[in-house]
Formats: C-alpha cells, sequence, structure tokens
C-alpha cells in the first residue's frame, strides 16, 4: 500500500536515507542499523544522562585529563592557532581548551545539527568575545570542502575531535577518517584527539550495560525513532539491551535481541525476527597506547604527546600533520 497516496493522513515527510538505510540494514545476514541514527533528540539527551553515570568512565575520564593537562595542550598547539572541531556538538569540551590558547584566531564547530550550532556559536561568541566563530552545518565524514575563517590562511590549524567518536568508526573506517582529516591539514598542522583505552572487560562492559538502564533505553530509543520517522511497529518490549566486548576485535558491541520469533512492519516492509537474533547498532572500539600511534603514523601524522588517567583508561592525543 503506498501510505504516501492516502488523503486522510497528513504523515511528516519521510527521511528517504534513513528509510534506506533502516531497510538496508535489516536485510542483512546479521542484521544492523547506523549507529549515527542513535542520537536523535531523545538518543542525545539519554547519551547526556548515560554521561553522567557512575558506571560509564569515559566522560568523566576524559574531562579529568583535560582539566589537568590543558596547559600541556595548549602549549603543543601554540599560539594563533585556528581550531576546527567536526560533530561539535555542545562545545562543552572545546571552551576550556580554547580559553587556555594563546591568541587563537578563529573557532570553526562543523555539526549537522543547525540548532545545536546556534547554540554553540553564541556560548563561545559570549564567553570568547572577539573570537571569530565560522560554524558549518555538515556531515563531517563526507564533507568536500571544510569552511575556513576569512584571514586565518597560513596559520596553524587543529584539528579537535575528543569523546572517543573515533571509536565509533571500524579500524579501515577509522584509518579513512584519519587521512581524510589529514587531507584537510598542511604540513605541521595538528590533531588533538580523545581515545578509550583497551581495558578490563568487565570495566567495560558495566559501562555499556549500567544498573540504571539508561544504556537500555538508549539502545531502545533507535526502535523508538523508527516507529516514530519511519511508520514502523517495532513492540520494545519483545526486544532486550545486550552489549559485549569482544576482545579479538577490541570493541564493544551494542545489540538488540529479538526475544521471540516474530515480524515487524516498517512503512509497509515486513522483517521477520527469529528468537535470538540481533540488531546491531553500535561499535565502540578500544585502542591500546601503541595501536594508536600507529594508527597515526599510518595516516600522515606524527604522535607527538598523549595524555592518560592513573588508571589508563582513557587518553588524549596531540599528533603532527608530516
Ligand atoms: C559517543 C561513541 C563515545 O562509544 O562510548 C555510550 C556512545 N554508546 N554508551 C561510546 C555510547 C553506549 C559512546 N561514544
Amino acid at each position: 500500500m503506498n501510505m504516501a497516496a492516502s488523503p486522510m493522513r497528513a504523515a511528516p515527510p519521510i527521511d528517504e536515507a534513513f528509510y534506506s538505510d533502516v531497510l538496508q540494514g535489516l536485510h542483512r545476514e546479521q542484521k544492523s542499523l547506523p549507529c549515527k541514527y542513535l542520537y536523535d533528540e531523545t538518543g542525545s539527551r539519554l547519551f547526556e544522562r548515560i554521561c553522567e553515570l557512575g558506571d560509564y568512565y569515559v566522560t568523566r575520564t576524559e574531562a579529568a585529563i583535560f582539566e589537568q593537562h590543558l596547559p600541556e595542550m595548549a602549549h603543543c598547539i601554540g599560539p594563533r592557532a585556528v581550531i576546527v572541531e567536526p560533530g561539535a556538538g555542545n562545545c562543552e569540551k572545546v571552551r576550556p581548551l580554547l580559553e587556555s590558547l594563546e591568541n587563537p584566531a578563529a573557532y570553526i564547530p562543523i555539526d549537522i545539527s543547525p540548532e545545536i550550532l546556534l547554540a554553540a556559536r553564541a556560548d563561545i561568541e559570549h564567553r570568547l568575545p572577539g573570537l571569530p566563530v565560522e560554524a558549518a552545518v555538515g556531515d563531517f565524514t563526507c564533507m568536500e570542502a571544510w569552511p575556513t575563517a576569512d584571514g586565518t590562511a597560513g596559520l596553524r590549524q587543529v584539528i579537535f575531535f575528543p569523546g572517543s567518536t573515533i571509536g565509533n568508526f571500524d579500524p579501515q573506517q577509522a584509518r579513512a577518517l584519519l587521512a581524510h582529516f589529514r587531507s584537510r591539514l598542511k604540513r605541521g598542522d595538528g590533531l588533538l584527539i580523545g581515545t578509550d583505552l583497551v581495558k578490563d572487560s568487565v570495566v567495560l562492559e558495566r559501562a555499556y550495560h549500567d544498573s540504571a538502564h539508561v544504556t537500555a533505553d538508549f539502545n531502545k530509543n533507535l526502535l523508538a525513532r523508527i516507529n516514530r520517522e519511519l511508520d514502523a511497529d517495532f513492540d520494545l518490549s519483545l526486544f532486550a539491551h545486550r552489549s559485549f566486548y569482544h576482545p579479538l576485535r577490541q570493541r564493544v558491541e551494542m545489540h538488540l535481541v529479538s526475544l521471540k520469533s516474530h515480524c515487524v512492519s516498517i512503512g509497509g516492509e515486513r522483517i521477520a525476527f527469529r528468537e535470538g537474533e540481533t540488531i546491531h547498532t553500535e561499535n565502540s572500539h578500544k585502542y591500546s597506547l601503541a595501536g594508536f600511534a600507529e594508527l597515526l603514523r599510518d595516516t600522515g601524522f606524527s604522535p607527538l604527546a598523549h595524555w592518560s588517567d592513573a588508571k589508563q583508561h582513557y587518553a588524549v592525543h596531540y599528533a603532527q600533520a608530516d
């Protein structure tokens, strides 16, 4: 049935890319959904709650590393730098960095959400009056032309990529993304990037299967979002959150397990689920310090410094473009 042709139904227009990504993913042998779709408004709010959980060490560990080592990071970056932040989000992480830099020349946040960018720009312009902010709307993974700020040609550019976002990319994609970053930089420019580290699997599994079940809600929201936006009828009570550390792949995998054999309809298409079958919704790759340094070298960077917490749970790296 063609729902769009029904005169009775004033459905909002369907996001075609989302729809085709969902169907493509659910037609795979191992069903999967791209993790970027976890972050609609509800998902982003749930992720913010995850960041505040005791079980989720990632965000607060990174924040503590920044807090403790900002002067050294600022020293690596040097004066008159242009800071480019792909996937900037709310700018909370970059603000202390910008405040500790010597005479930063410009800040260039890139994000897919124009609302988030507007708020971020207002915040930075308020906190750092006089710093030019050149916000750009777009998907940084496939952006051809990166924005620039007037009068900054020739100055050092530093890409700021915190939050272990690189962990969401599989090794091949991570390599391609770093190479893409490198291609936007000139020799001597920099990359300041955060990575979660390989560690005890109990710590990892607790972080992705928290006792307050916020991660479960975050994961299941993806199905709720598909129901809301793509005219689907997922029964959320028929799926359970599962996450586990895969030591060979060095990643935490997040899945939704179908609790019984059943069918779901999405915009008129039926998708069958077997009992115990999963939808793979996210990977969160963990790196060793040596492994990440090698990846940096392979993609045209020289790792110059890294900072970690006492437990070696997380690391922030500064690398220079060769
Ligand atoms: C936003 C990708 C860093 O992998 O730790 C948190 C996302 N997923 N809990 C991560 C996430 C489940 C998070 N990153």
